[in-house]
């Protein structure tokens, strides 16, 4: 039998928070050891390789602030990337940092508990490996654990089945085949018009329809990358500064923009229709009231309505594309092409409002009103985001206490998304309470796993051995969180995003990202930080 491992740490996962923790820590003089599930590092971006797969934020914006080097030497090649892209960024950084030393690859984390007399966790591996460690970091990620859309006669189907979120690394030739795609979200959007081109006949089976616009993605010009690099510390402090960690969204700039004034409400139907004509896409978000009134919500998504339509040849199948629940409840997306994947002849779309999917069975899925042939299912069905992962590790911190009872019992509670109490020494990065999944991811990794290294830096030259959220503290960081939400549109009815935890049978209705924004939050995390920790007790 293989002895066990000591390490000062253990982080779990090699993704955008886990290679950093690994440099940050060892950096500072810790033993450090990355466990990864996966066969690669990258996490997200290691998973979610399907067709079309990109990200959002745009690159320059989407990477590591932390070295000078790495910055100055990646070369992206798109305003936003593709996942290969970013995929090979991230391991190029692995390389660079000579990372992969300390990173264990193909090692499932299946269960960790705390030694409350040796104040030290063991972590044990699906391998059958164990590992003691004084503290450890959950670099888990926010959208990791894949849910299982509870189709009866899944299991059935006698096609191939694709995941988007786990993709196989081959790829897939979608040629000569009768596609089905389940889930329009982020990821549906993305791959459909791409799996459009391929494939013989697409159908599209969505449930709820997605606010989405055009990327407006394009390759960076000549010079542009170069004249970012030149001046790179003065956009990193800029997204610093910015309430979601980042100075554009897509290919559209926040510099200079001020908040609209005109309200929807107010203004009559054929100038909100000019104003479609003038801004485009930007033109249903364009008001001061369709984010605070549920009514002027509404009259913003009839605006959406009237761009799909301008798109959407077919009038009950652009009907259809019109989302039917509040606009700013889930993030909105960015497609490229789309809308117009409609218009042609082999895509045909299912609307699972008017007629829902009964069961898939051997060659297809059966709606209430007719059967669907397919030959190749995807589902791009999302997952169970924020807490999932770390549910499905057998957590036992002091007395017993599971961390899935916790969060099962009391909602996913944290103190300021970095710890629970009643699990000393083990950290979130981007846990549930802290902005995370609302703002530029990698800005959002970089303070946590900076504040983390620093808290560890400060125990180890303070004869400290844990620090351990306490419970009022926690409680008045959730309580606090949860106010901010309260009555805004992100928690009003109708809305059932994954940030809720509302695509979760059974999960329970709770906002999890912190929607104070990124300066707030990083201000009350240093003043916990100047005040010796408040809200922790250390030992
Ligand atoms: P999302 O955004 O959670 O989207 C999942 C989609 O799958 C959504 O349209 C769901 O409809 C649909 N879905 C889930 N289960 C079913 C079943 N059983 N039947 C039909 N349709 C279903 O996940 P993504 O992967 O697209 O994106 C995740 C994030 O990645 C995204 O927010 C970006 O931040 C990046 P529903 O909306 O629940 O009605």
């Amino acid at each position: 039998m293989e002895a066990v491992r000591n390490y000062d740490v253990v982080v779990i996962g090699a993704g955008f928070s886990g290679l950093y923790a690994v440099h940050s820590l060892r950096e500072t003089g810790f033993s450090v050891i990355a466990l990864e599930k996966a066969d690669g590092v990258g996490g997200t971006w290691f998973w979610n390789r399907y067709p079309g797969a990109r990200c959002d934020v745009q690159s320059i914006e989407y990477s590591y602030s932390f070295s000078k080097e790495i910055q100055q030497e990646w070369e992206w090649t798109e305003l936003m990337s593709a996942q290969p892209e970013i995929e090979a960024y991230l391991n190029f950084v692995a390389d660079r940092l000579d990372l992969r030393r300390d990173i264990q690859l193909s090692t499932l984390v299946t269960a960790m508990s705390y030694d409350e007399d040796g104040h030290r966790w063991t972590i044990e591996t699906e391998g059958g490996e164990t590992f003691v460690a004084r503290f450890v970091v959950a670099a888990t990620g926010c959208l990791s654990e894949p849910l299982e859309p509870g189709l009866r006669g899944l299991e059935t189907f006698a096609g191939t089945c694709l995941f988007t979120n786990r993709f196989p690394k081959e790829g897939f030739d979608f040629r000569g085949h009768r596609v089905g795609v389940i889930g329009t979200g982020s990821s549906g959007v993305q791959c459909i018009p791409i799996i459009a081109e391929q494939a013989d006949h697409l159908t599209v089976f969505q449930r709820s329809a997605a606010y989405s616009r055009p990327a407006d993605n394009r390759p960076l010009r000549p010079g542009e990358l170069d004249a970012v690099k030149a001046n790179y510390e003065e956009l990193r402090v800029k997204q610093r500064g910015a309430y979601a960690g980042l100075v554009s969204f897509g290919a559209v700039s926040f510099e200079g923009m001020e908040p609209p004034e005109r309200r929807i409400l107010e203004t009559p139907i054929d100038e909100r229709l000019a104003l479609v004509d003038q801004l485009g896409w930007s033109a249903p978000g364009a008001w001061a009231d369709v984010m605070f009134d549920l009514e002027a919500n509404q009259a913003g998504t009839e605006l959406y309505g009237e761009l799909i339509r301008r798109v959407v040849d077919d009038p009950e199948v652009a009907e259809s594309l019109v989302p039917h629940y509040p606009m700013g409840c889930k993030r909105q997306i960015l497609d490229t092409g789309y809308f117009e994947t409609f218009n042609r002849d082999h895509v045909t779309l299912v609307d699972l409002r008017k007629d829902p999917i009964e069961e898939i069975t051997a060659t297809g899925v059966t709606t209430r009103d007719r059967h669907h042939d397919v030959d190749v299912l995807v589902l791009a069905t999302g997952f169970d985001a924020m807490t999932g992962t770390l549910n499905r590790i057998e957590i036992t911190g002091r007395n017993g206490r599971m961390l899935r009872d916790v969060w099962n019992s009391e909602g996913p509670v944290s103190y300021l998304g970095l710890q629970v109490a009643g699990f000393p020494n083990l950290f979130t990065v981007t846990g549930p309470g802290s902005p995370s999944v609302l703002t530029n991811m990698v800005v959002s990794i970089e303070q946590h796993v900076e504040w983390i290294t620093d808290c560890l830096r400060y125990l180890r030259d303070h004869d400290h051995r844990t620090i351990e959220a306490e419970p009022d503290a926690q409680e008045e960081w959730v309580d606090h969180a949860a106010s901010l939400v309260q009555g805004t549109i992100r928690n009003s009815e109708g809305c059932n995003s994954w940030y809720l935890g509302a695509n979760v049978p059974g999960k329970r209705r709770i906002h999890m990202p912190y929607i104070g924004g990124l300066p707030a939050y990083r201000r009350k995390c240093d003043e916990v930080v100047a005040a010796g920790y408040s809200g922790f007790s250390l030992s």
